[in-house]
């Protein structure tokens, strides 16, 4: 189909039951400048092809490219709002992006394993497990005392057992509703757990007060295929237990990073994100500008 002019426009295809509501669609995304240009069905549905006139003349303003990006990553309405509201000096899309986040979310690295004190905690299947792998790999002598509480599932301590047995550590079993006084009271020490559901207030209380007998900082894990909504819970829970930061696990077959930026903006600080199940490769460090590059990249690559 020739489209009217010679001039770069927007052409958005919308999914509708018919052409009457692709034109009502239209009307309601793209305003009066909508112009139906293709209106057509196929086994997934009815289309509708729109160009905004107004395209022409507008090109997309940089805090529009921002929005339409942390959009599409499901990010907290509230951050997206925050973000592009910020009296910031004209300037591109990278940097308005760039620039908000470091304004408005928190990143801080975790410690070396082998000088902190740190327990993981998150839903099943979150990666602890893997995590506290990558960490205990990490970092020179003394190595760190590796504890778990996940100690009724079948599997739960061998799993950990076989990660660690390369390094030559023995992980060491803990009842998380009885924390025995044995752990020691000082040095290294990293601390698997259970996976927990986001609305467990018991087990939540249960790893604070782990964390508070043995002096571990309780660490959130979370997939990055998480739901953002789920990911918000989860962070208030980890944060009522004194968490103070987020690793996201899963980059590397994640399309939306709609968890992550919930758990930040929750008030966790990112600490850095897993991008393989190989425990032998570390954690990915997370800086406002490696994070704005994958928001854009995901967001312009992954869009269809
Ligand atoms: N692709 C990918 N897979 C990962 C990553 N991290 C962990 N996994 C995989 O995710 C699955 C769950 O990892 P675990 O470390 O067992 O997760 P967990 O949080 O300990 O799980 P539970 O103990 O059951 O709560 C495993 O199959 C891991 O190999 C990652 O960064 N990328
Ligand atoms: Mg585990």
């Amino acid at each position: 189909m020739a489209l009217p002019g010679a001039l770069p426009m927007r052409l958005k295809f919308l999914p509708a039951d018919d052409s009457r509501e692709a034109a009502f669609r239209a009307a309601v995304q793209l305003g009066p400048s909508a112009m139906l240009v293709a209106d057509d069905a196929n086994e997934d549905g009815h289309f509708a092809g729109l160009i905004d006139c107004d395209a022409q003349r507008q090109p997309m303003s940089s805090a529009d490219v921002v929005e339409d990006a942390l959009n599409f990553h499901d990010a907290p309405p509230r951050l997206v709002h925050r973000l592009i509201e910020r009296k910031v000096r004209k300037t591109d899309s990278f940097h308005l992006l760039e620039s908000g986040l470091k304004a408005l979310l928190k990143f801080s690295a975790l410690p070396q394993a082998d000088r902190s004190r740190l327990m993981l905690v998150g839903p099943p299947a979150a990666g602890k497990t893997t995590l506290i792998g990558k960490l205990a790999a990490r970092g020179t002598t003394p190595v760190a005392r590796v504890l778990t509480t996940d100690i009724d599932r079948p599997g739960g301590v061998e799993q950990l057992a076989e990660f660690l047995a390369v390094l030559g550590i023995d992980p060491e079993k803990i009842d998380l509703m009885a924390p025995d006084v044995s752990v020691p009271a000082t040095g290294p020490l990293l601390i698997d757990t259970a996976g927990l559901d986001a609305a467990d207030a018991e087990g939540f209380a249960a790893m604070g007060r782990l964390a508070a007998v043995t002096g571990a900082e309780p660490v959130l894990v979370i997939p990055a295929i998480l739901d953002a909504g789920e990911a918000r819970i989860f962070a208030q829970s980890a944060l009522a237990i004194g968490a103070k930061r987020v690793v996201v696990t899963r980059l590397d077959i994640a399309r939306r990073l709609g968890a992550l930026l919930a758990a930040a903006d929750a008030g966790l600080a990112i600490a850095g994100g897993s991008v393989t199940q190989h425990f032998a490769f570390g954690l990915k460090p997370l800086s406002a500008t490696v994070l704005t590059n994958h928001i854009l990249e995901l967001a312009i690559t992954k869009q269809s």
